[in-house]
């Protein structure tokens, strides 16, 4: 099983260089027609040839099987990661000597067993899976990718989360030298984001150190980050260095920043709009502009997984 999936991808990887080869020679072409003006497109085409090191070991689950997932490429080229800047192409060109080793994250707050976990022993002691989800920035463009990591629960027992954790919040690293979209005011720095307990014990709540059977990729929000398949892209921070279980709802950046078009749960639900678009439909980044549009689900198709979490509660007011 294992060995026919890394043939797979093996075998993927050698079409996609091919195919970005074959883009960079057209695009060397382009330059020399435009006066040898050095295009970003062109370093971008270069430097997504350093590929990141294969997973140590993956369970293969058959979590999401059956969707059609995004290109390799595709997903790392178009990201939001504003501490290397807020086009969509900066963290590809800006992240690429960020440095994820040694990295250590700090778990702090409600519980018995406050302490420190290494990257290398969060790669070698928890088993590593890889499962398929759906994923939707608040923007309306969204992907369909290979997952690899483990349910953030099993992290965080760990450290023996008390009955007054009631929400868990996470930071990203800050560290302006490594990140230059820090050096700019853009966001109340160290990005900031917070779940409710039972979100964040969700089984389907993902601490994520990999894609496609390969360590994350530096824009992707190495060396890990989490994806909540149920709730807008916003909510999964990437390079996270601080956990802290907390009795009150934590700060979290987009729901700071901007608190009347970005709320704390930020579950997907094409029922509410952002106020300034709707949020009925999205279109699936490598797919081009033209594309037809994808009609969103309630909770991004996982309602029947999580809806029970919010049982009660008004979504149009906690949104
Ligand atoms: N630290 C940090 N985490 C972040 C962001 C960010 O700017 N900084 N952007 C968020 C947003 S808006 C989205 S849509 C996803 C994008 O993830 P991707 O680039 O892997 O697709 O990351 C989220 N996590
Ligand atoms: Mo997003």
């Amino acid at each position: 099983m294992l060995i026919k999936k890394a043939a797979r991808i093996a075998s993927s990887e050698i079409t996609d260089e091919k195919h970005w080869k074959q883009r960079r020679q057209f695009l060397k072409s382009f330059a020399l027609v435009a006066g040898g003006v050095l295009s970003p497109s062109i370093l971008l085409a270069d430097e997504a040839e350093k590929l990141p090191a294969a997973m140590p070991h993956i369970k293969h689950t058959d979590y999401g099987k059956g969707l059609k997932t995004t290109a390799y490429k595709d997903i790392r080229a178009y990201n939001n990661f504003y501490e290397f800047g807020t086009r969509k192409e900066d963290p590809a060109r800006y992240a690429q000597d960020f440095i994820t080793r040694p990295w250590t994250i700090k778990v702090s707050g409600e519980c018995e067993a406050a302490g420190e976990i290494g990257m290398e022993d969060i790669l070698s002691q928890i088993t590593q899976q890889e499962r398929i989800y759906r994923f939707r920035c608040v923007e309306g463009w969204a992907m369909v990718v290979h997952w690899n990591g483990f349910s953030l629960s099993e992290l965080l027992k760990r450290f023996k989360p008390t009955s007054k954790a009631k929400y868990v919040a996470f930071e990203t690293l800050y560290d302006p030298k490594q990140m230059p979209g820090q050096k700019r005011r853009v966001l109340d720095w160290p990005y900031r984001e917070g779940l409710r307990i039972d979100e964040a014990m969700h089984p389907l709540t993902m601490m994520v150190t990999g894609i496609y059977g390969r360590l994350l990729p530096n824009q992707n929000g190495a060396p890990l980050r989490l994806i909540i398949p149920w709730k807008y892209g916003f909510k999964s921070i990437k390079s996270i260095v601080s956990i802290q279980f907390t009795e009150t709802q934590p700060v979290a950046t987009w729901n700071q920043q901007v608190a009347k078009e970005y709320g704390f749960y930020a579950n997907v639900n094409p029922q509410v709009d952002h106020p300034r678009w709707s949020q009925a439909y999205h279109r699936n980044i490598g797919e081009g502009i033209f594309s037809r549009k994808q009609k969103t689900e309630m909770f991004n198709g996982y309602a029947d997984e999580v809806a029970h979490l919010y049982s009660g509660m008004d979504l149009k007011k906690y949104f």
